[in-house]
């Protein structure tokens, strides 16, 4: 799947289309592309991670995972707009009554860890769906998970945002390209890239998606493979230590020529939560 149809149906859409299991119209967005190329991550190693979930909407099959999130503090969690969008949920997010957070567990048919209901939700007002930007939304947790979970937040301009770091994207999301979901939380390992190569890929007038730098963030594998995919969204990118994206959207997984986006925390996240 390739050019600017394909550009602008991968993301939301992507993911619901897969994950709901409904094919409708659209291609799926990584029909093409090649693995994303992670392998296991331990829970321990990685306790910000964690799945957002609904049963009732999504099955149980899989624990009811449909997004990623991140710990940024004991009762908040971040992950993109777009999984609470009403093509992804149905609905409001307040309307689904099991909408929760799985933390401190890896396998989705696991038992560890533990299940925490949302509270509130907050999308950014800024995010606007047409052009992607600004894919960031808060979730407050109905109890505190523990502080040795949170993960700091990169500081705008922080060098762990520089081209060429080292980076680890995190997800229980599609490990093929064709909606084989992962089971247990999976990692791959990725790097910053040059603003240039997300605009060279996603440039201007496309369907209304481009990359913006102010924004979102680039990353991927220089040589292709390596990637976030559907059903990763809203998880973490961590580079230093630090958070610095949230898996946003990108056309396919894994393509060398198409990298993955993700929303700039640092400079999309409010300076009080
Ligand atoms: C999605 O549909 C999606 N390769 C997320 C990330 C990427 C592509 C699609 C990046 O949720």
């Amino acid at each position: 799947m390739r050019g600017p149809f394909a550009r602008a149906l991968t993301g939301a859409l992507g993911l619901v289309t897969a994950v709901a299991g409904v094919v409708a119209g659209a291609a799926p967005a990584a029909a093409d592309s090649v693995v994303v190329g992670g392998s296991p991550a331990a829970i321990t190693e990685a306790p910000w991670v964690v799945a957002l979930s609904s049963r009732d909407r999504f099955g149980g099959t899989r624990a009811g995972q449909f997004c990623g999130g991140v710990v940024v503090a004991p009762t908040k969690v971040l992950t993109a707009a777009h999984c609470l969008g009403r093509e992804v949920l149905g609905g409001q997010p307040w309307q689904l009554r099991d909408f929760s957070v799985i933390a401190g567990r890896a396998s989705l048919r696991g038992q560890g860890g533990q299940e925490v209901r949302i509270a509130d939700t907050w999308v950014n007002p800024d995010y606007d769906p047409t052009t992607n930007s600004g894919d960031l939304a808060v979730l407050t947790l109905a109890e505190s998970l523990p502080e040795s979970f949170v993960i700091k937040v990169a500081a705008r301009g922080d060098a762990a945002e520089n081209p060429g770091t080292a980076a680890e994207v995190y997800g229980w999301g599609d490990t093929s390209g064709n909606g084989s979901y992962a089971s247990s939380l999976r990692s791959a390992h990725v790097q910053v890239l040059p603003d240039a190569a997300c605009e060279r890929a996603y440039p201007d007038g496309f369907g209304g998606v481009s990359y913006r730098k102010e924004t979102m963030l680039c990353a991927g594998d220089p040589r292709g493979g390596r990637d976030a995919c559907q059903g990763d969204s809203g998880g973490p990118l961590v580079a230093r230590g630090v958070l610095v994206g949230l898996v946003s959207w990108g056309s396919g997984c894994g393509q060398a020529e198409n990298p993955g986006v993700y929303t700039r925390v640092s400079t999309v996240l409010p300076e009080r939560l």
